[in-house]
């Protein structure tokens, strides 16, 4: 090992300019270094702890060069393996890594992965409000500035904090929000938004609408059924994770394509949706699923079943995050769509650099690695705060998913 490459120093950092984020830097002999994001929503020191406490140990001495070993001696090498926890630090780890290949190589990202399949990633951003109208006027206002792919939430009278909507996306420090939710006034609703939309916005709009996880397997074969003449871009995770197998009803029953995949933490959690082609698009998180080099793999075995990439792109992972999507989009024949949510201006003070966006497209610089910087002296501004997901009960009382 050549020992410029030899990682020396690993370092957590936890930081909240208006998000919470976990960054990590990993710094080699010479000086040559990478950053990466570890940021899981509202169980961010889980992920820190297993870092500093788990993981670095393990690093120290590594060659930096070693990308594949690495991501297998930490996911298979050290025997417990999987979930969103050691998935999303395992990712913190792979990102930085590219980053520091592409600084030492001279070479941005994306070209380390074979270079550019398209001039930029067609992305999608967030229309939200408290009725259908507020929601179309939002869905104009970012057409306006160029989106061709709009995600529409809207309010469900009768029930409360509906996910998407502006309410619902509150992080309170003192325990969780709980929010309502029924699906009768929920499936009434929301081929109504879709009336509306196509009514006023017209056919040429790519649309979009997250069911995060809410229907059971015959509502949500209802739900696509109804919204077919509609013609949406996707209908985004209609069920839990759990059984993929239960998307073979979707299927008998509509022609609405389908996206699902951000509770996904590994390629096998995949592979069921995607060699059945039960989906249209596959839509992991890259920071939760062991990041580049895992969402390369997926991507690869989605292109055989032409299934393409939507990789989650909430506010809740930081900007480095973003731009590991937008590289490896760059990089992917069968890429679909991305993901886009602009941060609070506090984040720029902390993590420089990211994904720009253009009429409709997301683009990186061609600067080598990701193309970020973190200032750990901005971040420690910044101090952790505590924030919770909000927590969803039916109108009885009992528990459903958020
Ligand atoms: O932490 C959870 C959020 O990332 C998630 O609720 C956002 O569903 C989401 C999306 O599609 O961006
Ligand atoms: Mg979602």
């Amino acid at each position: 090992m050549s020992s410029s490459l030899k990682i020396t120093d690993v370092r957590t950092i936890v930081t909240c300019p208006g998000r919470n984020f976990v960054l990590l830097k990993i710094v080699t002999e010479s000086g040559l270094y990478g950053v990466g994001d570890g940021t899981l929503n509202g169980r961010e020191l889980a992920v820190a702890e297993t870092l500093r406490e788990y993981i670095t140990p393990l690093l120290i001495g590594r060659d930096a060069d070693q990308i594949e070993d690495i991501w297998q001696s930490l996911f298979r090498g050290t025997y417990w393996r999987g979930g969103p926890v050691l998935n999303t630090a395992l990712a913190a780890v792979d990102v930085a890594l590219w980053d520091l290949k592409g600084r030492r190589a001279g070479l941005p990202v994306y070209s380390l992965l074979g270079g550019r399949t398209r001039t930029g990633a067609l992305c999608y951003a967030h229309a939200a409000g408290e009725t259908i109208e507020e929601t179309t006027d939002r869905a104009t206002v970012l057409m306006e500035r160029g989106f061709r792919v709009v995600r529409v939430q809207t309010a469900i009278p009768g029930t409360s904090g509906t996910y998407g909507t502006a309410a619902g996306s509150v992080q309170p420090e003192d325990g969780p929000l709980v929010e309502q939710f029924e699906p009768a006034p929920y499936l009434r609703t929301i081929p109504r938004l879709f009336d509306h939309l196509r009514a006023q916005l017209g056919e040429e709009v790519e649309l979009c609408h997250d069911v995060h996880e809410r229907l059971t397997p015959i509502q949500a074969a209802r739900l696509a059924k109804e919204l077919e003449p509609h013609h949406l871009f996707f209908l985004e995770d209609p069920l839990r994770p759990e059984h993929p197998e239960s998307f073979r009803l979707i299927r008998q029953h509509s022609t609405t394509p389908l996206a699902m995949g951000e509770l996904f933490t590994s390629r096998w959690d995949c592979l069921p949706l995607l060699t059945e082609q039960l989906i249209d698009f596959i839509r992991c998180d890259l920071v939760h699923t062991g990041g580049i080099t895992e969402g390369r793999k997926i991507a690869a075995i989605a292109e055989s079943f032409q299934v393409q990439t939507a990789w989650h792109g909430p506010p809740d992972i930081s900007p480095i995050g973003h731009a590991a999507n937008v590289h490896l989009d760059l990089a992917t024949a069968n890429f679909g769509v991305q993901e886009w949510v602009e941060h609070p201006p506090e984040v720029a003070d902390v993590i420089h650099g990211g994904p720009t966006y253009h009429d409709g497209y997301l683009n990186v610089s061609d600067a080598p690695g990701l193309g970020c910087e973190i200032d750990e002296q901005a971040a420690k501004k910044y101090p952790y705060i505590r924030g919770w997901l909000p927590v969803t009960r039916r109108a009885d009382g009992s528990v459903h998913d958020w």
